[in-house]
């Protein structure tokens, strides 16, 4: 079968910029599609595509007029989600492929995509899910069987068999098929370094349950770590690509299992750069697991702090504390890695609050501090308890940069105290 697999392009408004002219707050974003890599390494025997939009925007008409595809993939985040539909169309127009979508947000809102340009919505991983639905395809036969699986029935409510998310539904034995984007390689750099960047998975979900955080749904809450041979594998195949992003939602986790990592990674004479998130907790638990990653390689990492008081953590169901963060940030400059930290502003933030956050990151400088505002990604515990507030529902504005309710301080103000932040965060950025 001829399988096309889509990565959407940069997509997503702004507020801020439509508004009231602050162009700042948006940001163009490039790297490999990992999942379509993953997906396609499990389609062999099929003739396999991938096209980046983000890289080449324009590209999609040609790519089905040339290819003819008969089943198109797209991945897609909340913010891609209207992006995917438009392009869905596209493809019905055009040729006569079958259309399945996956990804987060449709492991989240899967209801969204129950729409007639769309065929197939898979639910959560989707490397054994994909491979099956291609070969019930291929044999005419019945894909309602399928875990993970659901056909599209406008104007009904969408049924699906559950899948277990076992380790199984990683197929470890296939890898990723990195080759499909080679053409797209020197688009996948680390900016602030010029340097080629190449994604690698370690571990799927994560073993919290933040409340604005819509990672558990693609594991079904399960927190799964790939086999240190499979890693090694696929950190190999990225030969050339000097930095490494570990992609994991979560990369230490499970703290054994990243310390084997480390070690194994060390002993195959591996000399990479990696950049990987870790929990500020697992940092002040585990300072020497930081250490030896340092050694090995590690050159930042990726926190979510989130919010700077315990009652704000404990609001977002964050299972930490301030306290922690900050000594976890005095550990890492002691071990010397470069800390990007993720910082949530909420929507009902006032003067002092935005007073607060900054007198916070003058006290605990991180290298690159990030900030994002608080979104109720639909089919998060976020959104159940936020639902009735929100007033944008247009999904090109869930880019983690707008506030999709009103917000408690005059909407400008908020925006250019938002922008503010972001500014003297970049004025200082050492990554
Ligand atoms: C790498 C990454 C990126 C990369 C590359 C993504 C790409 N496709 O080009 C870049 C840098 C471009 C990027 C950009 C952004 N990102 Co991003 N990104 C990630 C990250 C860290 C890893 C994704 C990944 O590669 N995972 C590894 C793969 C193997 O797993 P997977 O994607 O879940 O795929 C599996 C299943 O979901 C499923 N599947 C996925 N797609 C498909 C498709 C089909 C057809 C099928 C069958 C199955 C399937 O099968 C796969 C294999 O099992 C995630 C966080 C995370 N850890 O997941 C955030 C994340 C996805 N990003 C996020 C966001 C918000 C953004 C941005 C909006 C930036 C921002 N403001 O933070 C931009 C949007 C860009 C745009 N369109 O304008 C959010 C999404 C939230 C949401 N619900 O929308 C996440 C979850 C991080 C977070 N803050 O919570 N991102
Ligand atoms: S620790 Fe991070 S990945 Fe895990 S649930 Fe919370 S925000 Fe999501």
């Amino acid at each position: 079968m001829r399988i096309l697999l889509v990565n959407p392009p940069n997509c997503g408004r702004s507020i801020p910029e439509e508004r009231y002219g602050i162009d700042s707050l948006k940001q163009i974003f490039r790297g490999e599609p990992l999942a379509l890599e993953t997906l396609a390494g499990n389609l062999h025997g099929h003739e396999v595509r991938i096209v980046d939009l983000k890289v080449e925007p324009e590209a999609l008409p040609d790519e089905l007029a040339g290819f003819a595809p008969e089943l198109v993939g797209f991945t897609a985040m909340t913010c891609e989600a209207n992006s995917v539909l438009r392009l869905a169309r596209q493809v019905k127009e055009n040729c006569n492929a079958r259309v399945v979508v996956g990804g987060v947000h449709a492991s989240n809102d899967p209801q969204f995509f129950n729409r007639p340009e769309i065929d197939f919505v898979v639910v959560g991983l989707g490397k054994q899910s994909l491979r099956q639905l291609v070969d019930t395809l291929e044999t005419a036969g019945d894909s309602a069987a399928i875990p993970g699986i659901a056909a599209t029935a406008p104007g009904r409510a969408l049924t699906w068999p559950a899948r277990s998310y076992s380790r199984q539904d990683l197929v470890q034995e296939r890898p990723p098929a990195y080759g499909l984007v080679e053409r797209y390689r020197p688009h996948y750099t680390l900016q602030s370094l010029g340097l080629e960047m190449g994604f690698v998975a370690s571990a799927f979900g994560c073993p919290f349950d933040c409340s604005f955080c819509c990672i558990a749904p693609v594991t079904g809450g399960r927190y799964l770590t790939a086999g240190i041979d499979t890693i090694l594998r696929d950190i190999g195949q990225l030969e050339q690509t000097p930095v490494i992003r570990l992609v994991d939602a979560n990369t230490f986790g499970n703290p054994q299992h990243a310390r084997r990592l480390a070690e194994a990674i060390r002993a195959a004479g591996i000399r990479k750069h990696f950049l990987a998130d870790v929990r500020s907790d697992t940092v002040v638990r585990h300072p020497e697991l930081l250490r030896l990653w340092k050694e090995i390689g590690l050159r930042a990492v990726v926190i979510g702090f989130e919010e700077v008081s315990d009652v704000a953590l404990d609001g977002l169901n964050k299972a930490n504390s301030a306290a922690v963060n900050s000594e976890a940030i005095r550990i890492l400059h002691q071990i010397g890695l470069t800390i990007v930290g993720d910082f949530i502003i909420s929507p009902d933030y006032d003067e002092a609050q935005f007073d607060a956050l900054e007198a916070y990151v003058a006290d605990n400088p991180v290298d690159l501090p990030m900030y994002t505002v608080l979104t109720p990604l639909p089919g998060t515990p976020l959104y159940a308890g936020m639902r009735e507030r929100i007033t944008i529902h247009d999904l090109d504005y869930y880019t983690l940069t707008n506030a999709v309710v009103p917000t408690r301080l005059e909407e400008r103000i908020f925006y250019q105290r938002y922008a503010a932040l972001l500014k003297a965060g970049h004025a200082h950025a050492k990554l």
